[in-house]
């Protein structure tokens, strides 16, 4: 590849990365409590089913949520509701008796744990 073509592509991505900014494009971490693969489908696609949410990933190991999400569309708490709705809790939402008790028994994560202050997540790259 050509040199100028090089740049012109790295021009492009930049304003493309400037782009979302004015967007209002942001990615977002959050807890949210779960067990299983089961849960993370469940918590994802609640994520996911919102318009506005383009990327949903979580991690059941550090029960941390990445969601990228568009500001102009919906906001940190309605995708907080959306998953409490499913039955999850997270750390500014809680889920309802209800909701959680329609978990599949496998899913009946325990409670206590996003209750207490967690340790600062460490993301550790694999
Ligand atoms: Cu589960």
């Amino acid at each position: 590849m050509k040199m100028k073509t090089k740049v012109a592509m790295l021009a492009i991505l930049m304003m493309m990365g400037t782009g979302s900014v004015f967007a209002k494009i942001k990615a977002e971490k959050f807890l949210v409590n779960g067990k299983c693969e089961m849960c993370e489908k469940r918590i994802e696609m609640a994520a996911l089913s919102l318009e506005g949410v383009s990327k949903a990933d979580w991690n059941k190991e550090t029960k941390e949520i990445e969601v990228t999400l568009n500001d102009a569309k919906t906001s940190l708490q309605i995708v907080q509701e959306a998953i409490a709705k499913v039955g999850h809790d997270t750390d500014a939402v809680k889920a309802t008796d209800e909701a959680y008790n329609g978990l599949p028994a496998c899913c009946k994560y325990d409670r206590a744990v996003l209750k207490a202050p967690m340790k600062p997540m460490k993301y550790e790259h694999k």
